[in-house]
């Protein structure tokens, strides 16, 4: 498929023209000028509230990113991804991480296959399993109930399930502790399984294709922690290790039962795969029901995003305002900030999920873009980030995008701190977009001179996104929103959004310098390259 160059289209020059000419305004003025902006910019489904009327757009900046989307084809391509076309590109796959969430009457077809009676079938598998584990009928090799759930996983095979345990430890069962190794660092397993006891432990094997060197090393040294503790039985294996993957030959190999084995498909990409069987360890902490209803959490966006009108579909707003930052503001970075405690990992989940997707540069046919793609994302959850890194966000240089993320009702009533944490994340916000002139400074008695100091210019942009509580569902429907924003931005930026050849490359590099740390080879690398091997062999 060959599309216009982006930069090339009408719609891009008319943004760009619009752009001169708003740039300059202040949200001060905007907000003076348009009373009711804040309805007027302002959409809500699913039970999430978001409010975008403290960005630096009028309702013509909306109209041209509008038909931006509908230039670049968007609505095709939402399509295209649902069907199961082939829309990984570079890797020949289908992308269907929302038929993980498709109820059972669905039919999505891959290759003439329809693939939801599987995706069903492993669902109840994992479920079975969950209750069994939860239940305490899984015994462990010594007849003991398993008390310690250890995910063995890196990137998306860690990252969604240990952001979702998180995040939903509410609902989580008190008796299981649950860990996530997935550093090589030994530092990583060593601290996970202190003071636990083997006999105890059950080991979630979590790798799409169960050769990744940081997990196969991590599940290689639980093997020999698990049969050091229980006598060297092997035999043991059996009650402590399950594997989810989508290579059973590679399981089989490593000697986990492929009966304990919970499979999923090419067409689930890593970082969007906390759905797939990769959260059963989030399963078997929040038990099935929780699991199914943060499915469902996720279907109810899927629906939005493919049915709701462009200029009311939460998703595409997002990505579009994406969009107008990055390519016309220059803005490199944005910040996603949860007032909420139990996201705490939600803006690294986040990380994986942006940059892996849509960092980067060749086009779909090949071209190297002449355009910014996806920003930096980073976060801390509020109030903490207030306290450091919050004085840039206000003050300095950088233009960055906020996402600031709430609740109405927290899970743990007590006295005032909700309230007192919510009335930050409005303050933020607030003060973000208005700031402060220096005739409010002066008129609070500053000293002339520490009158700049203590102006906040404002025009700091930033959405708010209002949801009622931390449960499963909603943290589907979270998780798919900006799913959909990042799939609207690639497809405006006409990058593929699921390949990740970034990361294979980091797979193979290591290999060659491993033997060379334990050996001493000669060394055939750059002088720096060289002379640290040297040291580090030295030193170790
Ligand atoms: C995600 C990436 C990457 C991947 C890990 C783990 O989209 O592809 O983060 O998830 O490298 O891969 P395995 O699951 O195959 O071990």
């Amino acid at each position: 498929m060959s599309m216009k160059p982006l930069t090339d289209t009408p719609a891009w020059h008319a943004l760009q023209k619009h752009h001169t000419e708003v740039a300059g305004l202040h949200l001060r003025e905007l907000f003076a000028a348009e009373p009711k902006r804040a309805a007027t910019f302002s959409a809500e489904a699913c039970g999430l509230f978001l409010d975008y009327s403290k960005n630096r757009i009028t309702g013509e900046t909306l109209r041209l990113l509008l038909a931006l989307a509908e230039e670049r084809g968007l609505r095709g391509r939402i399509d295209a991804m649902f069907r199961g076309e082939k829309i990984n590109s570079t890797e020949d796959r289908a992308v269907l991480h929302t038929a993980l969430r498709a109820p059972r009457t669905e039919k999505i077809l891959v290759d003439g296959q329809d693939v939801v009676p599987a995706v069903h079938g492993v669902l109840d598998k994992m479920a079975a399993f969950a209750d069994r584990v939860r239940s305490g009928q899984w015994l462990g090799h010594t007849g003991k109930k398993i008390r310690n759930v250890i995910n063995i996983g890196i990137g998306g095979s860690d990252l969604g399930p240990v952001m979702a345990y998180e995040a939903l430890k509410f609902y989580s069962d008190r008796a299981l502790r649950c860990e996530f190794v997935s550093n090589v660092d030994s530092d990583d397993f060593a601290e996970a399984v202190h003071g636990m006891d083997p006999s105890e432990t059950l080991f979630v094997v979590s790798s799409k294709t169960f050769t990744t060197l940081e997990t196969m090393t991590n599940a290689q040294t639980a093997r020999e922690w698990v049969l050091r503790g229980l006598g060297g039985d092997e035999s043991a294996i059996a009650k402590h290790f399950v594997a989810v993957s989508t290579n059973a030959e590679k399981v089989r190999e490593f000697g986990i039962d492929t009966a304990n084995m919970f499979g999923f498909w090419d067409w689930v990409g890593g970082r969007y795969s906390m759905d797939s069987a990769i959260g059963l360890s989030t399963m078997v902490a929040v038990g099935p029901e929780n699991f199914r209803a943060m499915l469902a959490g996720f279907r109810e966006m899927d629906e939005h995003f493919r049915a709701a009108p462009f200029e009311r579909n939460l998703p595409v707003i997002m990505g579009l305002l994406a969009v107008w930052y990055g390519d016309f503001f220059d803005a490199q970075t944005a910040a996603v900030l949860p007032y909420e405690q139990y996201l705490k990992r939600f803006p690294a989940y986040l990380q994986q999920l942006t940059m892996e997707s849509n960092g980067k540069s060749i086009t779909l046919d090949g071209r190297h873009v002449d355009y910014n793609t996806g920003a930096i994302y980073w976060g801390e959850p509020g109030t903490n980030g207030q306290h450091s890194f919050y004085q840039l966000i206000h003050q300095g240089t950088h233009l960055i995008p906020c996402d600031f993320i709430g609740f109405a009702k927290t899970l743990n009533p007590i006295g005032r701190h909700h309230d007192i944490l919510i009335a930050n994340m409005f303050a933020q916000a607030e003060a973000l977009a208005f700031g402060k002139t220096a005739e409010e400074v002066r008129a609070e008695g500053t000293r002339e001179d520490l009158v700049p100091h203590r102006v906040f210019e404002g025009n700091r942009p930033s959405n708010t996104i209002l949801a009622e509580i931390v449960d499963p569902a909603t943290l589907g429907k979270l998780v798919a929103l900006y799913e959909h924003s990042v799939f609207t931005q690639g497809a405006v930026w006409e990058v593929n959004p699921f390949d990740q050849w970034g990361v294979e490359l980091g797979k193979v590099l290591a290999q060659r310098i491993i033997p060379e740390l334990e050996g001493d080879t000669a060394l055939h690398h750059d002088g720096s390259t060289n002379a640290l091997i040297e040291r580090y062999r030295r030193m170790k």
